[in-house]
C-alpha cells in the first residue's frame, strides 16, 4: 500500500505588520502538531509567509519588492526547514519569489523528507487587476505585482506516488487537472488564500491576527486508490475519446477585449 499521511495546514489570517519570522513560529508549531499525528507531508497556504498583500495597493516597488523572498530558504525560513528535516516531513508552502533577473512570481514549492527543495511551481492563472480599483472594498492586485509562471504543470515523482502543484485561483481550471493528470499526477497540492465574502475580508484585514486560528487537519491518503478499477472501466488512457475533445485546446468563442488583460 501507498500511504501518505497528509497534514492540510490552514492557518489564520497574518496581519500587514507580523513579520516572517513570527509566521514561521506559527508553522513550526503546526509542523509539531504533524509530527504528532505521524504526517509525511504539510501542505501551507498560498503566500504563507506574509500578509496576502495583493489586498494593498503599492506604487512604490522598493515596498512591493519587500514581501518578496530573493532565496529560499532563507534566514527567516531556516527554522521552518530544520523542523521538516527533524521530522522527516515533506512540506509545500507559497511564497512571493523575486528571481535574480528581477522576475517576480507567486510560487510554491515542494520538499523532500529532508528539507531539500525538489520542486518548484509558479502560479499561472493570476486574478485579480493591475490598477487601483475605486469600486472595490479590498484590491486584489495579484496581476500587479506577479507575472504569470512560466513553468508550466509539471509533475513530479516523490514518496513513491506522482505529485503537482498549483495555486489558488488556478483550482477553478479543470485544464490544470488534466495536464498533470496526463502527466500520471495522482496527488496535486494546492495551497489558497481567499476570503470568501467581503465581511470575513473587513474582520481579517482590519480586526485579527490569529494563529489561534492555524488548524492542522490529517488524512492518511492511500494512493493505489489512484488505480482502481484500472483493469476495468476506469482505464481512462484507454477509453479517452480525443477526438472529441479539440475545444479544450482551441481558443474559440467570443473573447471581449477586456477578457484578455
Ligand atoms: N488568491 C486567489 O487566487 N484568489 C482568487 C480570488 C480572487 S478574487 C478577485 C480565487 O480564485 O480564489
Amino acid at each position: 500500500m501507498r500511504n501518505i499521511v497528509i497534514g492540510a495546514a490552514q492557518m489564520g489570517p497574518i496581519q500587514k505588520a507580523e513579520n516572517r519570522d513570527a509566521v514561521v513560529l506559527r508553522m513550526v508549531a503546526l509542523l509539531e502538531q504533524a509530527h504528532e499525528a505521524h504526517c509525511n507531508l504539510v501542505v501551507f497556504p498560498e503566500l504563507a509567509l506574509t500578509t496576502f498583500f495583493p489586498r494593498h495597493y503599492m506604487e512604490d516597488q522598493k515596498e512591493v519588492d519587500a514581501w518578496f523572498e530573493v532565496e529560499m530558504p532563507n534566514a527567516s525560513t531556516q527554522p521552518l526547514f530544520d523542523a521538516a528535516k527533524r521530522f522527516s516531513i515533506a512540506l509545500s508552502f507559497g511564497y512571493a519569489e523575486l528571481t535574480p533577473e528581477g522576475r517576480h512570481f507567486n510560487t510554491s514549492i515542494l520538499t523532500d523528507n529532508q528539507a531539500n527543495i525538489i520542486a518548484k511551481y509558479r502560479k499561472v492563472h493570476l486574478p485579480g487587476h493591475t490598477e487601483y480599483d475605486p469600486e472595490r472594498d479590498f484590491q486584489h492586485l495579484e496581476k500587479r505585482y506577479f507575472e504569470p509562471g512560466d513553468l508550466g504543470f509539471p509533475v513530479w515523482q516523490s514518496q513513491n506516488a506522482h505529485m503537482g502543484m498549483c495555486i489558488c485561483n488556478d483550482r477553478r481550471w479543470p485544464e490544470v487537472y488534466r495536464v498533470m493528470a496526463l502527466q500520471g499526477a495522482e496527488l496535486i497540492m494546492l495551497g489558497y488564500n481567499t476570503p470568501a465574502t467581503n465581511s470575513q475580508q473587513r474582520e481579517f484585514v482590519v480586526a485579527r491576527a490569529s494563529s489561534e486560528d492555524d488548524e492542522l487537519l490529517v488524512h492518511s491518503c492511500d494512493m493505489d486508490q489512484c488505480n482502481f478499477g484500472k483493469a476495468t472501466v476506469f482505464d481512462f488512457d484507454r477509453h479517452r475519446r480525443i477526438e472529441h475533445y479539440g475545444l479544450i485546446t482551441s481558443q474559440t468563442g467570443v473573447v471581449l477585449e477586456e477578457q484578455k488583460r
